[in-house]
């Protein structure tokens, strides 16, 4: 391509082609003229918001000077390429992790200084892009970093949701829900108005035979709607690799717009069809770990993953390789089970459209899926209604059944007269109405299927998918376990601990080899370097002190043990443990003596995050986490002995100050519910210490750090069954120091206790389904042994020290690794200058 252009053209292209600032000089040149004339600004009314603004253009240029070259040595270069489908993208801010990666923000700091700001102040203008509930959407986030880091061509497909993660306030105790309109003067995006997709929704299926007697199908009639592209840029780390994140705006399309009804005077309804497009890409759904079934999220799923499919044939199409070469070119990796409609789509335009026969386009498919499984949850495993299905998606829905009938006649011939097999493991759930289950769906239509830490992906094997495994084999099921960028929860968070392991060190290569922390154990009895760790967690928490005091009006000693549980609010990972240990710790001081409570550690208890709108005992949870905090910090007899804060809106940009500044993290799900938990990893990697149960990823970060460095309790995940069922059957009694915590609970110490009777009746009276009450005793007397660990502070710190050192296993970069060689098959692209 490049040598069809004559050379006197490329010549003038390249002496005038856009460049880079390269030093401090050339940046304020940039982001003046961007204030000045991008924003029509000026010295006299540049304010904070006009100076993030005029930064992030500046370095927006960059990035896309960037992204420019990068997509052209992609499109020259032709190799496989990696395609991330995720309904969540929750990125947080972009403006700090720009100029790190890039390697430009001191010459950022300095230049922004000349013109009269202070960077920190410039980059909190910024509003997080919360385009994602939680973990499952923020690691979707950190894959994206690892993958532009590691040189990948990779591109992220996903939604641009109008209004992310609602905001949340709490008043009066109780969760409020605000709508989260984040796009106004975002710099991050360009929007592609060229690149447009018509999406279909209902009208009917039509039989044919074509001239040679071929039987086809063609998808009649129904709703357009229109998908534009727009384009995010995601620089690499110290590369120049900037890959692109794609997100899909819908639109009526220009059809849609009823010119006969505008002409006909009905104006307004005419422009109802319009606004009726535009609700597809309005609104993430803010459910963690539960899925509804409702029709819009269908309809997104669907909408998202046609356009991604036909954008990522077209350019495959472009190539004009045969379609057998497709998964050598293609590899598509599904974020949960959410864009498993691709698997069908994909069937669709190979057979329908394109001609193929159903064994050759069933061979292609399978080789290009992959999917990533992330709870064992029931209540969060996909399920559509036939029905539903069948009016939005008459084709798809005929084309699930051929792949379940093709699929369950081959079960049969491996296992013949298993009838019962036969009903487990059909794609369709005999209910009523009939329900697609999207799970098996993936399974059946992708090559590998992973889980997200070791025990998840064993139960995964041995429950959830234990049919599949039987027939498939092993080798399909596979685990990745999860990771986070030491770029944005080690560097852009807690710059001073990186400066300092990067003094240590020798450079900051660890960055981009986290595996390398391990040469810090050699520093573990490094008086000088203990005094100097102790001083980075110190002014953490007093960065900390500073956000509650900011946003709660609490002052909090920092000389206490700040001990942080911030995730999605849910039963499963049982902030209601969290919060009965904090009304039993009280209870304990008020009973104490003057000389006893002299003894007592300081404590501060931190919770955070969201619960979803319609899900009330977690809303019940934070309402009584609200209340205890009023009872507790007003109480004077108490004083600094205990604070309980609960921090509003918890969201990336917080994580990044909460993360650095804990003691202690708490990862308390019930054993064998979380898929692997990744803020563990953060808190770890921040040289806080966990408490914790052996679920999720805590199990291999005991591994990799050792036993004595983590405090872990509770039942074992194959205990709970046994105890579930106990439960059940009557076999049930309250723990009696938790008896004491609802008397007080009861006694309306925390306001009147009807607001929270569902929320004991949980577990006194249903069967405590999460074993709060089993867990609560070896909880309390672990939560002891923190308090003893923490008086000895040299040994704390020895603990801190070795966790960090040990960490090295825990980057995305190493996950991404492991994916691209044993799930893609794809190669990084060695970049050039
Ligand atoms: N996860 O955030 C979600 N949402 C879901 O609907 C299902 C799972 C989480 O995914 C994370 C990333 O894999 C896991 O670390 C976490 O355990 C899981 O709950």
């Amino acid at each position: 391509v490049e040598a069809s252009i004559p050379e006197p053209l490329r010549e003038a292209w390249r002496k005038h082609s856009a460049k880079e600032f390269t030093n401090k000089e050339e940046f304020e040149k940039e982001l003046v003229r961007h204030i000045e004339t991008t924003l029509a600004r000026s010295l006299y009314n540049c304010d904070e918001l006009a100076a993030y603004s005029g930064t992030a253009l500046a370095f927006r240029d960059r990035l896309i000077i960037e992204w420019n070259k990068t997509q052209q040595r992609q499109t020259f270069t032709d190799q496989k390429r990696v395609y991330y489908l995720s309904l969540e993208f929750l990125m947080g801010r972009a403006l700090d992790n720009a100029m790190l990666n890039v390697g430009m923000k001191d010459a950022a700091r300095e230049g922004l200084r000349d013109l009269g700001f202070r960077i920190e102040d410039v980059i909190s203008q910024e509003h997080d892009a919360a385009l994602g509930n939680g973990g499952l959407g923020r690691l979707a986030a950190c894959f994206l970093d690892s993958l532009a880091t590691l040189n990948y061509p990779a591109w992220g497909y996903g939604l641009r949701y109008r209004y992310g993660i609602f905001k949340q306030e709490i008043v009066n105790g109780y969760q409020m829900e605000i709508p989260d309109y984040w796009l106004d003067n975002n710099p991050w995006e360009f929007p592609r108005h060229e690149i447009t997709v018509d999406i279909q929704f209902y009208g009917s299926v039509k039989k044919y035979q074509d001239e040679n007697g071929k039987i086809g199908h063609s998808w009649e009639d129904g709703e357009i709607v229109q998908a534009v592209a727009y384009d995010v840029p995601i620089p690499g780390y110290g590369t120049k690799t900037t890959n692109n994140l794609r997100l899909w705006s819908s639109k009526a399309s220009s059809g849609e717009f009823d010119f006969q009804k505008f002409n006909a005077g009905d104006y307004e309804s005419a422009v109802a069809d319009q606004q009726n497009a535009e609700t597809i890409s309005a609104v993430l759904y803010p459910n963690d770990n539960l899925e509804r079934g409702k029709e819009l999220r269908l309809k997104q799923q669907y909408f998202w993953c046609a356009a991604s499919l036909y954008d990522i044939v077209r350019r495959f199409k472009k190539t004009k390789r045969a379609w057998s070469e497709f998964p050598d070119q293609v590899a598509i990796q599904l974020n949960d089970t959410h864009p498993t409609l691709a698997i069908v789509e994909m069937q669709r335009i190979l057979i329908d459209i394109e001609g193929l026969e159903w064994d050759e386009a069933w061979g292609i498919v399978t080789k290009t899926f992959g999917y990533t499984n992330h709870t064992v949850l029931p209540e969060a495993l996909e399920k559509w209604s036939v029905p539903l299905m069948q009016n939005l998606l008459p084709r798809h829905l005929q084309i699930i059944y051929d792949i379940n009938l093709f699929f369950l006649q081959s079960v049969e011939k491996r296992f013949p007269n298993d009838r019962d097999m036969l009903a487990r493991v059909s794609i369709i759930e005999e209910s009523h109405p009939k329900m697609v289950r999207m799970a098996y769906l993936a399974i059946i239509g992708s090559h590998k299927v992973n889980g997200v830490a070791e025990l998840h992906s064993d139960l995964l094997k041995t429950t959830l998918f234990k049919d599949f495994v039987e027939i498939y084999g092993p080798d399909r099921f596979t685990n990745v376990t999860n990771g986070v960028t030491p770029r944005r929860w080690l560097h852009q968070a807690n710059p001073a601990l990186s400066s300092l392991i990067a003094q240590k060190l020798g450079g900051h290569e660890f960055l981009t080899d986290l595996t390398l922390l391990d040469k810090l154990e050699a520093f573990v009895d490094d008086k000088e370097f203990r005094r100097e760790w102790a001083e980075i967690k110190t002014k953490n928490k007093l960065r900390l002190a500073k956000l509650i005091k900011d946003t709660t009006g609490y002052s909090v000693n920092p000389e206490s043990l700040f001990d942080v549980q911030v995730k999605r609010i849910h039963e499963y990972k049982r902030q209601q443990l969290n919060i009965f240990g904090v009304i039993h710790r009280y209870l304990k001081i008020k009973g104490m003596s003057n000389e006893e409570r002299k003894k007592v550690i300081p404590r501060v208890s931190i919770f955070g995050g969201k619960a979803a709108p319609g899900y009330w005992m977690a809303k019940s949870i934070i309402h009584l986490i609200n209340k205890v905090a009023a009872v507790v910090n007003n109480d004077t007899d108490v004083g600094d002995l205990l604070k309980v804060i609960f921090i509003e809106d918890y969201n990336v940009s917080k994580a990044e100050i909460i993360c650095p500044a804990s003691d202690i993290s708490e990862h308390i799900s019930t054993a064998g519910t979380e898929g692997s938990g990744t803020s563990n990893m953060k808190f770890v990697m921040n040289g806080g210490l966990i408490i914790g149960t052996c679920d999720g990823a805590n199990i291999e970060i005991t591994r990799e750090i050792g036993d004595q460095n983590i405090f872990l309790f509770g039942n074992l995940a194959e205990d709970v069954e046994d105890l579930r069922h106990r439960h059940f059957y009557g076999d049930f009694q309250l723990d009696p120091a938790l008896a004491k915590v609802f008397k007080a609970i009861k006694d309306n110490m925390f306001g009147d206790a009807g607001d929270f009777a569902a929320l004991m009746a949980s577990i006194e009276e249903h069967g405590d389904y999460y074993l709060v009450s089993d867990d609560f005793h070896s909880y309390v007397t672990t939560h002891e042994m923190v308090d003893e660990a923490f008086l000895n502070k040299e040994e704390w710190l020895a603990k801190s020290i070795t966790s960090v050192a040990r960490m090295g296993f825990f980057s995305t970069d190493r996950v991404i690794n492991e994916y691209a060689d044993s799930i893609w098959n794809v190669e990084p692209l060695a970049v050039k200058d």
